[in-house]
Order: C-alpha cells, then structure tokens, then sequence
C-alpha cells in the first residue's frame, strides 16, 4: 500500500507532523514556545517583531561565521549569501523576514518559504521540497547559547540553507530528493534522510582542488565548520547507496563527511539511486501548476 503523499502546494497543509524531540513546555523561556502563535500557515508569512536581544543572538553568530566563509564555504554558497546581502537586507544589524527572504528565493530558483513551528517529520520535510517549498522554523536559540541550537531555527534556516537554495542546480538537487520521496516505503523514506543529512545539512564537494562545505548544518555552525574541513573527521568519496545507510549523529560533530566530486555529479549519483527506489507509480512535476502528474 502507496502511505498517502500531497499532489498539490495546497496539500502541504497536511504535512505538518511535527516531531518533539527537544520539548518546548520543560522549558517555558525557551524561544520555541515564544513565537507558536505568530506561525500561521499559508500567505502572507507572519512578520516577526524580534526581541534586541535576540538581534542581538544574530549578530553574533552572523559575525563569527561569516568571517570564516569565504575560506571555508562553497563558491555557490558565497555567491548566493552576497546576492542576500546586497538585494535582501541581510547583515549583522537585523534578522532577514521570511516573507522578503521568501520573495528573493523565488526568482531566483522558484522555492518558497514556509513557517514551521520546529522539527517536521523527514516524510512531510521532504515531500515539501518536491514542490520547491522548504518549510522553515521562525524562532531564534536561546541567547544563553548563541552557537549552538538544539533544533533547527532561523539562525540554520537563514544563513545555513537560504543562500544554497538560491543556485539553480543545488535548488534541483533539493527538489530532485524530494521527489523521490513521495509515496517512497518508510525504510526509503529512512534512507533518504540519511542522504539529506550528508549532503543538503554536513556535504562538503570539491572545488578548485579544495574541500569546501555545501551543507546547512556545517554552514550555520562556527564549531562544526571548521572541524568539518580539519582533516581530523573521516572522509569518503559521496555514493549514495552507501551513504544511505551510514548511522548518523544529531548530538555531536560527525565522524564522517561524505565528499562529492561537484554538484553535477552528486545530482547524476543521486538520480540514479532515486530510480532505483521502487514504486508503483511515477510522478512529474508541473512547474505551471505546482502540481504533480502520477503515472
Ligand atoms: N524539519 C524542519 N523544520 N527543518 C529541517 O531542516 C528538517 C526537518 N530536516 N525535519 C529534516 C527533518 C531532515 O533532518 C531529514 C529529511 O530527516
Ligand atoms: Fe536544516
């Protein structure tokens, strides 16, 4: 039996199963629950009055990491971060809205943004990236901690994510797992999530005869970042029938990173796992739409 899967952008509402592993009742001053009922589904996106301390919180971690990027981070990654810069209002001084960061995606690669209240299931994340939407936490980590975020928030989101998604061809990746994943069996949903992991949040890629990092989880974390490109980690070569099944960690540094050759060859790798996943059905995207064709 196909687990049901949306056809339509409307049907995205339903891929809203949150998943709490870090609850945000035991700790009431924590910021999760501060900004829930500002998350509304649907457009236009709710506008965020932030706290001077928590700009405060953004400006640190917007000051620490950017000053290791063009280092560390791939080319795609600088280029999409200097285009947020000079076009969309980001720098130290204040937190980027979702609804501008939303309408720059948009040109650019024809993703949208999504308030989410915290951690979705990886079955409903996915399934969103298929229609170009990536549903995206609003909230900012605790002050107490500004290097560090139990859970994804709009530090990881915005600095992380954002500028990856405005390249063309990493946006196509993106959607290309996501794709692969509507009506995929729970073991393949597992293993894609594994896949995402290593690539789109910890992937590094050659560059120029360098290793430079692509993933969100690396590039929105100052300690991780630079352990990541030390030498001192593990590093195999991205294959993703292998990948799939790496045990990960989600409470410490990663003892591997998988490396790609480029963007052209993870995707050419990844399409070809894709295929490989079995189904009843196949589905196409219709970008006229933002729907899908099953066949
Ligand atoms: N939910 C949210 N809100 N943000 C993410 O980045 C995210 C998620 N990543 N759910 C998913 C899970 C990822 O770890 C994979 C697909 O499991
Ligand atoms: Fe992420």
């Amino acid at each position: 039996k196909v687990p049901w899967f949306p056809r339509k952008i409307r049907d995205l509402d339903k891929c809203n199963l949150l998943i709490t592993k870090y609850d945000p009742d035991m700790d009431q001053d924590h910021p999760v629950s501060v900004y829930l009922s500002n998350i509304a589904r649907g457009e236009p996106l709710p506008r965020v009055e932030y706290t001077p301390e928590e700009v405060a919180t953004w400006r640190e971690v917007y000051r620490t990491l950017r000053t290791i990027y063009p280092d560390l981070a791939c080319r795609q990654f600088l280029g999409g971060l200097q285009q947020l810069e000079r076009e969309c209002g980001y720098g130290e001084d204040s937190i980027p809205q979702l609804r501008e960061v939303s309408a720059f995606l948009r040109e650019k690669t024809g993703f949208q943004l999504r308030p989410v209240a915290g951690l979705l299931s990886a079955r409903d994340f996915l399934a969103s990236l298929a229609f170009r939407v990536f549903q995206c936490t609003q909230y900012i980590r605790h002050a107490s901690a500004p290097m560090h975020s139990p859970e994804p928030d709009c530090c990881h989101e915005l600095l992380g994510h954002i500028p990856m998604l405005a390249d063309k061809e990493f946006a196509q990746f993106s959607q290309e797992i996501g794709l692969a994943s509507l009506g995929a069996s729970d073991e393949d949903i597992e293993r894609l999530s594994t896949l995402y992991w290593f690539t789109v949040e910890f992937g590094l890629c050659k560059q120029n005869g360098t290793v430079k990092a692509y993933g969100a989880g690396l590039l929105s974390s100052y300690g991780e970042l630079i352990y990541a490109l030390s030498n001192e980690p593990e590093y195999k070569p991205f294959n993703p029938e292998e990948t799939a099944i790496q045990p990960y960690q989600d409470q410490t540094f990663q003892p591997v990173y998988f490396v790609s050759e480029s963007f052209e060859d993870a995707k050419i790798k990844m399409r070809r796992y894709s295929s490989s996943i079995q189904r009843p059905f196949s589905v196409r995207y219709d970008p006229f739409t933002c729907s899908l064709e099953v066949l």
